[in-house]
């Protein structure tokens, strides 16, 4: 099998790379496997990719640690800084196929992917501008000491990621690990390999010394196990299920003690009160649950609102939800493309199928969409009680629960009755509701009068069990650096 492929799509043709990504050369796998990538949008492979297991997980470690204590060691912070911001713009410069690759191999619109690689490409350009800004404090404790700290890289990243937003996940992960000095080994999602190893052609354009990135694709029990249990990964970072959440930790745990940040799902509540703008609110309900098909670990699933408007606000939710273009994702009005596998389809018709019968009412929706594809009808529940599945679990899916609710705090406590707690909004025009209600809820961000608007700058993560840290921001330089101290006497005897 060749290191290349030339693929159409519908907007561009472009040549693939299929290899691993290890030590600056795509090669293949050790155990000579590869696997397909499937068009969500058609059932059909797109194509075939050489596939990672244990030894390559090892033989990029390797790599990444040569690199670490060699080259990346000599480069100066503010270097770093230049070939993240050199890669940022090449992703811009990029941005059509990248854009492409996304809607051809997860199904998003591919108006949202262009957005995700605007995205994708500030964030790696906002870490470029911390690379050499990072620094210690010096600490006075008495006149015959000095004392300062230094905020050193972790060492080599292992870095697992999902197929809901491939290259902003990339980006995401990269960004800070490079700026503060750190190496990676990344692992796509098995869904979703493409524009990863596409963007790996541009870290090559960017300069960044071999060893530095290394990107490899393969499946999760592999050879992101062999990440996750790995002796000489210092650290570990994964964005997925809360259910692989706790293997990594407990793989973590029984090998080196590295360390590790989880990003995992969530139930999101988004409350929307009597005195809300009730068209504004509707637009950012319908944009919480259904951009990305629903395939956000953010959604904003559970959807509560107050009696005064409830009638009102599912009349106007279910009319605004209906105009919600699905099909083509390379058509330029489509909004909602497939979801990304047979698997996800099949767990999300499962719940539809559990919500119908639960006895919640089906207000539209709960159908697939057209006959080829992995295409979901929008759909809508109202009357959902808290007991239901549907209003428990993570669906991942176009799918929602709505419910009624008369007091804050009522609402305040059924919003915070789920183990999860990633995400939560508030719709109101009462400045004190919003902020009384937003600091009640137990969730790593809370959005007042809009929905899933996330910015590089700001910090986003879970509380309880939607995650360990945060990601974005100046917060996520924490995650991939230590602190040390260094004490040093200047006088004086020791008695
Ligand atoms: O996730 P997995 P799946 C949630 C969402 C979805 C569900 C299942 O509810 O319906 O998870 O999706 C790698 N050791 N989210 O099955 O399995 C895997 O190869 C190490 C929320 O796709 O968690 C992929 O790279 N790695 C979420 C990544 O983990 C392992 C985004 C995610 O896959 C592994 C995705 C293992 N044992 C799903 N098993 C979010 N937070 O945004 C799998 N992986």
């Amino acid at each position: 099998m060749s290191m290349t492929q030339k693929i159409e799509t519908p907007s561009i043709t472009y040549e693939q790379p299929l290899g691993l990504f290890i030590d600056g050369k795509f090669v293949k796998g050790t155990e000579g496997k590869t696997f397909e990538t499937i068009n969500p949008s058609n059932e059909k492979p797109i194509v075939a990719v050489h596939e990672a297991g244990p030894e390559d997980v090892d033989i990029a470690v390797k790599a990444a640690r040569k690199a670490l204590n060699g080259v990346w060691a000599e480069t100066m912070p503010s270097v770093r800084g230049q070939y993240l911001n050199k890669l940022g713009d090449l992703f811009d410069e990029h941005i059509d196929t990248l854009a492409a690759i996304e809607s051809l191999d997860n199904g998003k619109a591919l108006s949202m992917a262009k957005v995700d690689i605007g995205l994708a490409s500030g964030c790696l350009r906002y870490y470029g501008g911390w690379a050499d800004k990072i620094h210690g404090k010096v600490i006075d404790t008495d006149p015959e000491t000095f004392n300062y700290t230094r905020h050193e890289p972790v060492g080599v990243c292992g870095q697992i990621i999902p197929w809901n937003f491939p290259l902003l996940m990339w980006a995401w992960k990269i960004g800070p690990a490079l700026a503060t000095g750190n190496t990676v080994v990344l692992k796509t999602a098995e869904q979703t390999p493409l524009s990863a190893l596409y963007a790996a052609t541009l870290v090559e354009k960017a300069g960044i010394p071999a060893g530095v990135v290394n990107i490899i694709s393969g499946f999760g029990k592999t050879a992101g196990a062999a990440i996750a249990s790995h002796m000489d990964i210092d650290k570990v970072a994964f964005t997925g299920s809360t259910v692989v959440g706790r293997t990594i930790l407990q793989a973590a745990a029984k090998s080196n003690l590295k360390k590790v940040t989880l990003e995992l799902g969530g139930k999101s509540p988004n409350i929307v009160f009597n005195d809300a703008n009730i068209e504004d609110a509707i637009s950012w309900v319908n944009f919480g649950i259904f951009f990305n098909h629903g395939q956000c670990c953010c959604a904003g699933s559970r959807i509560y609102v107050q009696s005064g408007i409830y009638d009102k606000f599912i009349e106007q939710f279910k009319a605004r939800t209906q105009k919600n273009v699905v099909g083509d994702p390379f058509a330029a009005d489509t909004f909602q493309g497939p979801q990304v596998s047979q698997l996800q389809f099949d767990r999300i018709m499962n719940y539809i199928q559990n919500g119908k019968e639960s006895g919640a009412k089906l207000e539209t929706g709960g159908e697939r969409h057209g006959k080829e594809g992995y295409f979901i009808q929008p759909t809508i529940f109202s009357g959902v009680s808290e007991d239901m599945k549907i209003m428990q679990e993570e669906i991942f899916g176009p799918v929602c629960s709505i419910s009624k609710f008369e007091t804050e705090d009522e609402v305040i406590k059924k919003g915070n009755e789920t183990t999860y707690g990633l995400a939560a909004a508030v719709h109101t025009t009462n400045l004190n509701t919003a902020i009384r209600v937003s600091n009640s809820l137990k969730a790593g961000t809370v959005w007042v009068n809009c929905y899933n608007m996330l910015s590089y700058q700001v910090p986003f993560g879970g509380f309880k069990e939607s995650g360990i840290g945060r990601e974005l921001g100046k917060y996520a330089l924490a995650n991939y650096t230590q602190v040390k101290s260094v004490r040093m006497r200047l006088g004086g005897a020791l008695f």
